[in-house]
């Protein structure tokens, strides 16, 4: 199985003039519309240059916190398994990209009641899933998605996002680098999930800047957090930094921004 964080194909969504009604804890203001779609087009050519096949899926507008496509479903060699999200306001987001998804990859299943998982809680990490415990993410559908990737082979650790004060996801704390090596802010190097792997350090003054997309050996990073940059940089990874200002006031990042297989 992969030992690189290689992938080829990504979809996308873009957001929608009232992304600013979904849902964020971060108290940064407001986001600005055009600015979003602006940083939301740059961040899908990056994929792009990159050598993603990015696929858009038709905005939706019925869904202001559609544009993370990437809390709706989990990317498998077997194929996609839709989540069921843990906040009310995002439930109908699994029904509103299915085709989408069902037009690149097939259905391998879905998490079902009472269980609810959120995709940015779960990190794919070569032939290892970490799944994250969190407000959105409970053990009944970390067990449940334990199960599918179990049957397809995959080790399944499950890490405890709730002890780390601030994090909405998993992912929201770290990044799978490639091999045994992981991006991660001190507040989850400490869950048992990680051990064995080697971390590269996100100070805790730029903890938003853990949220990144590795491809191959470069990294997509949130710009401005200059820490976190040059310890990537010291670990051999090349950075291509993206402005994510808009996003990041909605709690989204990097990852949120696409399904990625
Ligand atoms: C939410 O609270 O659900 C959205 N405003 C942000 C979701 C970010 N998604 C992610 O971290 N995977």
């Amino acid at each position: 199985m992969k030992s690189e964080p290689v992938f080829k194909n990504a979809i996308v969504r873009p957001p929608t003039p009232n992304f600013a009604d979904g849902l964020t804890t971060a108290g940064l203001g407001a986001p600005d519309f055009a600015r979003a779609l602006e940083q939301h087009g740059r961040y899908a050519g990056a994929l792009a240059h990159h050598g993603v096949a990015v696929v858009t899926a038709a905005p939706d507008a019925a869904f202001p916190d559609a544009t993370f496509v990437e809390d709706v479903a989990v990317m498998t060699p077997g194929g996609a398994v839709l989540m069921r999200p843990g906040a009310k306001s995002r439930a109908g987001e699994v029904a509103s990209l299915r085709s989408t998804i069902a037009s690149c990859v097939p259905i391998a299943g879905a998490i079902e009641a009472p269980g609810s998982v959120d995709g940015g809680d779960v990190c794919a990490a070569g032939e290892t899933f970490f799944i994250g415990l969190s407000s959105r993410t409970d053990e009944e559908g970390a067990r449940q998605l334990g199960e599918i990737l179990a049957r397809q082979g995959f080790a399944v650790r499950i890490a405890d996002v709730r002890r780390a004060d601030g994090l909405l996801h998993l992912k929201s704390g770290m990044a799978w680098l490639g091999g045994r090596r992981l991006l991660a802010v001190d507040a989850l190097a400490r869950d048992p999930a990680f051990e064995g792997y080697e971390r590269v350090t996100v100070p805790d003054d730029e903890t938003y800047a853990a949220n990144a997309v590795a491809i191959g050996g470069r990294v997509l990073l949130a710009g401005g957090f200059l820490k976190t940059r040059r310890a990537v940089e010291a670990a051999g990874l090349e950075v291509v930094a993206l402005d994510m200002s808009e996003f990041q006031k909605m709690d989204g990042g990097l990852s949120c921004l696409s399904l990625r297989f």
